[in-house]
């Protein structure tokens, strides 16, 4: 096992410094918050089964967490990262060391802030090297790159949250997307900032793709060029080869692409995904270049095609694609079944100043619900009231099936047809060390259908099914052979995904929409696995600097 020891800290341009930290973009000049003044932040690079100890310094004026999104956390959730979830925020000036093993991960991961909308600049890659001497299960490739998918607003994040919310309205569409944070020639100013690989005719490359946008899901290609998946959310797949790739914010995918074109500049291209109705969205791509040796810099480049932003088939072809390599150890028999339908609700308005605040549908304000219930932070994390037997800051009563079954993709959950509201709780599902769970995703329609983006904290998950409409156990057919292992699952739109795993890991673990908006908006849960027996399956106790709220 080796040691690795990253240092972090946030930083924010002030004018009186001169930051890395102020950057330009879209003939705009600004201060966003960075981790060592990067944007994308430094790449954490180690190997499978390292022990990694990072030391975080926050020196910006914001409040923040680092979340280590995929990393097992095996008896280390004090260091996962979710603000009011297992840490309070690290404030201003203070710091926080966070330590875990990488027990048998490899892999492509991503880290980013878990605070606010903070992750919309402050975001990076993790890779994971098999361990020395064990290869890859697929072609060495001659060279590798990271990817990271993002969104970029010229807004502050941190103000455009609040001001979204206080709204009660849905949040404007980013600015632009950005490749390595370079938003490329279809935009504003931007012909220069574009990134570009220099390919090797004939060689083949290993691309790290990572999706660390903030509301969006989204579509990647590469013109004339064919891409094989070899690896998701840090887990080997089957290879695949496709024209392009769907990735939701959080997932990652290692793909293969061989430089077998005739020389020249090729396109790569980044555009949205939305598969909800009646919701604007940033519609322009984009670009960074493929770009072969020998070709002229100044030549025009080979446009690379994307599906359309509603192409559901699109999506459901890279989904039918992914396979574990190997059969893994899918669970056959549950010991917990459990139901859960996500989607958006309309609460009903209160404001005095409905003009500013109910800026929802129906003049209402904007939420999202697991079961129905919107999911309030707590003042302290959970995981602190949970371990020191702190009353009062949430309960054990999440619902393991909705408490009102009804057709979820077609109508509204409550009793009168358009009674769209949710309840609102602070909410956990507790479960035993080593139960054995099945969980159904459920998509509703109560306001529109979308594919949303689940993401499960400590745990990787068998994605055993999925399907559209509404969950029938008599009809869903499951692939307990070789599911993809996942933290991260794009739910079909009007449909339902299967997941299983077993809970070997004893802490609060989230599990939230990816989409930082519904979030906000409170599409999340809490799933408390209990410690089992032994040192082994405990939790240890806190560290001695853990952030105090
Ligand atoms: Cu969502």
């Amino acid at each position: 096992m080796q040691l690795l020891i990253v240092l972090l800290w946030f930083r924010h341009g002030t004018p009186e410094q001169v930051q890395t930290t102020r950057i330009t973009k879209l003939c705009n000049t600004k201060d966003i918050v960075t981790v060592n003044g990067m944007y994308p932040g430094p790449v954490v690079y180690a190997q499978e089964d390292d022990r990694v100890i990072v030391k975080v310094t926050n020196e910006s004026p914001y409040n923040v967490t680092i979340h280590w999104h995929g990393i097992r956390q095996m008896l280390s959730c004090w260091s996962d990262g979710p603000s009011y979830i297992t840490q309070c925020p690290i404030q201003a000036g203070q710091s926080f060391t966070y330590e875990f093993t990488l027990v048998k991960q490899k892999g492509t991961l991503l880290w980013h802030a878990h605070v606010s909308w903070l992750r919309g600049t402050v975001y990076g890659a993790i890779v994971m090297y098999p361990k020395a001497g064990v290869p890859y299960p697929f072609t060495y490739p001659y060279k590798e790159h990271i990817i990271i998918l993002g969104e970029y607003w010229l807004k502050d994040v941190v103000q455009l949250e609040k001001a979204v919310l206080a709204s009660g309205g849905g949040p404007p569409p980013a600015d632009a997307f950005t490749i390595n944070g370079h938003p490329g020639p279809n935009y504003n100013c931007s012909n220069n900032d574009a990134y570009k690989i220099d390919v090797v005719p004939g060689k083949t490359y290993l691309l790290r793709l990572v999706n660390a946008g903030l509301n969006m899901e989204n579509f990647f290609s590469i013109a004339n060029h064919r891409m094989t998946i070899v690896e998701a959310d840090g887990e080997y797949t089957k290879p695949f080869t496709t024209d392009r790739v769907m990735l939701g914010p959080g997932q990652t995918m290692n793909v293969l692409v061989t430089g077998d074109q005739s020389i020249g500049k090729y396109s790569m291209a980044m555009g949205p995904y939305m598969s909800a109705q009646g919701i604007p969205f940033q519609n322009i791509s984009a670009i960074a270049y493929f770009q072969y040796l020998g070709a002229l810099p100044t030549s025009l480049s080979l446009p690379a095609r994307l599906p359309s932003f509603n192409d559901n088939l699109a999506v459901k072809m890279v989904m039918d694609g992914l396979r574990s390599l190997k059969s893994g150890h899918v669970p056959k028999e549950i010991d917990q079944n459990l139901y859960y339908t996500i989607g958006l609700n309309v609460q009903q308005c209160h404001s005095p100043t409905p003009q500013q605040n109910c800026q929802g549908l129906n003049n209402g304000t904007m939420a999202a619900s697991m079961n129905n219930i919107s999911f309030v932070k707590p003042k302290i994390s959970l995981l602190e009231a949970y371990y020191n037997r702190i009353n009062g800051q949430f309960t054990e009563d999440f619902p393991g099936v909705p408490l009102k079954f009804y057709d979820f993709v077609n109508g509204a959950p409550n009793n009168s047809p358009n009674n769209t509201q949710s309840m609102i709780g602070t909410r956990t599902f507790v479960l035993e060390y080593g139960t054995r769970v099945q969980l159904i995703l459920q998509d509703t329609g109560t306001v529109s259908t979308e594919n949303h983006p689940i993401h499960l904290h400590g745990y990787s998950f068998y994605v055993v099914g999925y399907g559209s409409g509404n969950y029938n156990p008599q009809t869903a057919q499951f692939n307990l052979v070789d599911p993809p292992y996942l933290n991260t699952i794009g739910v079909p739109v009007g449909g339902w995904a299967a997941i299983r795993f077993v809970a070997d890991n004893p802490g609060v673990w989230f599990m939230h929409c990816h989409f930082d908006i519904h979030l906000s908006w409170g599409l999340a849960s809490v799933f408390i696995v209990k410690n089992g027996k032994g040192e082994l399956e405990t939790l240890p106790h806190p560290p001695a600097d853990l952030p105090r709220c």
